[in-house]
């Protein structure tokens, strides 16, 4: 269990990634603020408390590995990222501006920080697999963090990716699915019916757990529990709030890519400074 302090940092940074999150696409005026707002306690998770990384070597040997194949999260990994120090926070003014080095999706080439290039869906989970193999093979005493959609869980490549990770036993492949129910147009259910998210991965032999994915507590629980898991890959399935904590999103079914006005950031900023989340 994590202790109370620890929760505390936590969630104090969780709020200011959210914060700068919402600067960020005001700024540019739209931006994929759903998918990005709903992962920020997994992110902050990840490089606050668990990862084995060093921003001032970005390529260290033998470090953890992150991967969001949800690619269009990225305006919350760059806020994440700044935060860390792999670059300078002024950067977050130039999200998907001519000659920026944060796109709208993550881009390894342009970003320091970023393992992976994604955008395209599925294809961050298979390289992220890769990713693992290739930890393992090396012997490295190092994880990939992997984090999917639950649209994103429509593609077939996901399920490619499910059938390779167990056969290799990719146990230092630790993936979560950030399952706000949501998609680009509307709820996964109507398009394609997720619900049975948790068997689907069991059936391809998955540690798979399921917790609330806002609650630093269950996710620490949930990551030690899929590093004992030393013989399977696992999946923590995380019941997450699409634009949490942005509140002209949450609950609007078209919060995908949203327009940011001037008047919404000052408005999202205040209640969350006021302790909206
Ligand atoms: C292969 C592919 N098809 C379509 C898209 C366009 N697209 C971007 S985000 C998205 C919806 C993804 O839904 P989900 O994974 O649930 O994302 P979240 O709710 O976390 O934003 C789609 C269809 C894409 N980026 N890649
Ligand atoms: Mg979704």
């Amino acid at each position: 269990m994590l202790d109370l302090q620890t929760i505390e940092m936590l969630e104090k940074k969780a709020k200011e990634i959210r914060i700068s999150t919402i600067h960020e696409i005001a700024h540019l005026g739209k931006g994929h603020i759903g998918g990005a707002m709903s992962i920020v306690e997994i992110l902050t998770y990840l490089y606050y408390h668990e990862m084995n990384i060093d921003p001032k070597n970005p390529k260290m040997e033998g470090r953890d590995r992150f991967v969001c194949s949800k690619g269009h999260a990225g305006p919350s990994v760059y806020a994440t990222l700044a935060d860390k120090g792999y670059f300078p926070a002024d950067w977050l003014l130039t999200l998907n501006k001519g000659g920026t080095n944060l796109p709208s999706h993550c881009d390894m080439t342009k970003t320091p920080g970023v393992d992976f290039t994604t955008g395209s869906l599925g294809q961050g989970a298979s390289a992220a697999a890769g990713i693992a193999l290739g930890q393992k093979i090396k012997g490295e005493d190092s994880y990939t963090y992997l984090i999917v959609g639950d649209g994103e869980s429509q593609e077939g490549q996901i399920w490619e990716m499910a059938e390779f990770a167990s056969t290799h036993k990719l146990g230092n492949l630790i993936a979560f699915t950030d399952f706000n129910r949501m998609q680009l147009d509307g709820y996964t259910r109507d398009v394609i019916n997720m619900d049975n998210i948790d068997t689907r991965w069991l059936g391809f032999n998955w540690h798979v757990q399921r917790i609330n994915g806002h609650d630093f507590d269950q996710l620490d629980y949930a990551v030690q529990q899929a590093k004992a898991a030393k013989d399977r890959p696992s999946m923590i399935i995380c019941d997450t709030v699409k634009s949490r904590g942005y509140l002209p999103g949450v609950g609007v079914v078209a919060n995908h890519s949203m327009a940011v006005s001037e008047d919404d950031e000052k408005k999202a900023v205040q209640a969350l400074e006021g302790g909206a989340v």
